[in-house]
């Protein structure tokens, strides 16, 4: 596969931004080599700046669930691009938009709009420390939240151990107050609140963990987060930064029925532009700055082309049908990767939910980031390669979730699942 124009890109790119990358896991460390500089995307399909073709089951992270360029998004941004990009002051677009995540998320009765799914979390863990009084914050093994100070913490010694700064820069008075506990550990999470849930200002989750690859809940534990959360005056808070809008079109509460305190969302909603938001109860949100004292601000907050593009996003997704036909077309390709794996030998374990999945070179039970990390990451390296060269896009690391998007066709999908039969027979060597 010819790669020279994205190679010199790179090197170029280099002289100008801290490793050619605009965000770390763009620059392939995982899979080695390096990154493909991507010119032009089209429904689900990209092409790289040497003219290679790839089927897209990246899906820019997550955001792209209608495809790349939909011609109704792409229409409605021209458009509102000829009335201005930005204004710095309030519009009805952004009243558009918000009304339709309340109408769609069964926990939220407002929404502040900002440009990041890390805005919209660090945002909603100073809300809840503003509400509740409380400094102690909980998260999990695995879950990625942006990169806020709180939550770039990794676990101490022991389970109910507190934080330790995972990079430099984080000030460990502040780690200290993050705790973190194994994904699906229902037993730690009785522990933890029956030691200082009273302590504790906010937990916060991925209701299905989606930075892990995709490590579903396990049943009962979103409703257990509940109750304790519940019961120690503490705030539940589900990041769906991923999920909503991916698992249905009221998200992971909707789908598993447990409703948290504050709701972060991002990536769909902004339907591909940058549009991050966080809402809750009105009780709650009411605290927010100019209303309440908890302060939180943003030049590009609802930004009009970002809005209007989520606005078109949701009108796409709201249509009869297009959640059961992305579970179709995702079973379909899933199915067809273990007809694969089994027919060759292959050991691995695979998730799903809805057109979320995940293949582990694993033969464990996938339930937490122990689990995940069980995976042979030297085989899903040649993995990944062998599947570029066979014009499959998939993400460049193990522990990331693919993507399926609503105009992927059934051809698409076939013609994936042979190139992922001659992929895996490269990788195997
Ligand atoms: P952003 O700040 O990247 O918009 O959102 C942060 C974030 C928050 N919560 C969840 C559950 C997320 O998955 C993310 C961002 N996801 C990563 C990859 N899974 C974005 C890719 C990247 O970092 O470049």
């Amino acid at each position: 596969m010819k790669r020279t124009q994205s190679e010199s890109l790179f090197q170029e790119a280099q002289q100008y931004i801290p490793g050619g990358v605009n965000s770390p896991v763009r620059a392939f460390k995982a899979v080695g080599g390096n990154p493909l500089f991507i010119s032009k995307a089209k429904g689900p399909r990209i092409t790289d700046a040497d003219g290679n073709e790839f089927i897209d089951y990246v899906s820019s992270w997550g955001p792209l669930i209608f495809g790349h360029a939909h011609p109704k998004i792409v229409d409605a941004v021209s458009r509102q691009a000829q009335l201005g990009t930005s204004f710095g002051a309030p519009t009805e677009l952004e009243i558009e938009l918000a009304q339709k995540v309340v109408d769609a998320v069964p926990s939220i009765e407002t929404v502040r709009l900002v440009s990041s799914g890390t805005e919209a979390t660090l945002s909603a863990l100073r809300l809840a420390r503003g509400v509740t009084g409380r400094d102690k914050i909980v998260k999990f093994e695995g879950c990625y939240h942006g990169h806020g100070d709180s939550l770039l913490v990794k676990a101490g010694s022991g389970v109910l151990s507190l934080g330790l700064p995972d990079c430099p820069g984080i000030v460990s008075d502040l780690a200290k107050n993050t705790l973190t506990l194994p994904y699906n550990d229902a037993k730690g999470v009785k522990e933890l609140f029956a030691k200082m849930g009273n302590e504790i200002a906010c937990l916060i989750v991925e209701p299905i963990g989606g930075n892990m690859g995709v490590v579903p809940p396990q049943p009962g534990f979103l409703e257990l987060l509940r109750k304790v959360t519940a019961e120690a005056g503490s705030l539940l808070i589900f990041d769906e930064v991923i999920t909503g809008f991916r698992v249905s079109y009221g998200g992971a509460q909707k789908l598993y029925g447990v409703s948290p305190d504050l709701t972060c969302l991002g990536k769909i909603i902004g339907g591909g532009l940058p549009v991050g938001a966080y809402g809750g109860r009105k009780e709650i949100m009411d605290h927010i700055a100019p209303v309440g004292a908890v302060y939180q601000a943003g030049t590009l907050s609802g930004n009009p082309l970002a809005v209007t593009a989520g606005i078109e996003m949701l009108n796409l997704l709201s249509q009869p049908g297009v959640y059961e036909d992305l579970d179709k077309k995702s079973e379909r390709l899933c199915n067809g990767y273990k007809a694969n794996v089994d027919k060759l030998g292959v050991t691995a374990t695979f998730t799903r939910v809805g057109s979320m999945f995940s293949m582990f070179f694993t033969d464990q039970e996938i339930i937490s980031f122990d689990s995940v990390k069980t995976s042979d990451t030297e085989l899903f390296k040649r993995y990944f390669n062998a599947m570029l060269e066979e014009g499959v896009y998939i993400a460049p690391s193990q522990f990331e979730a693919g993507f399926m998007s609503a105009v992927h066709t059934n051809d698409d999908i076939d013609q994936t699942i042979a190139a992922q039969s001659r992929a895996l027979q490269k990788a195997l060597g």
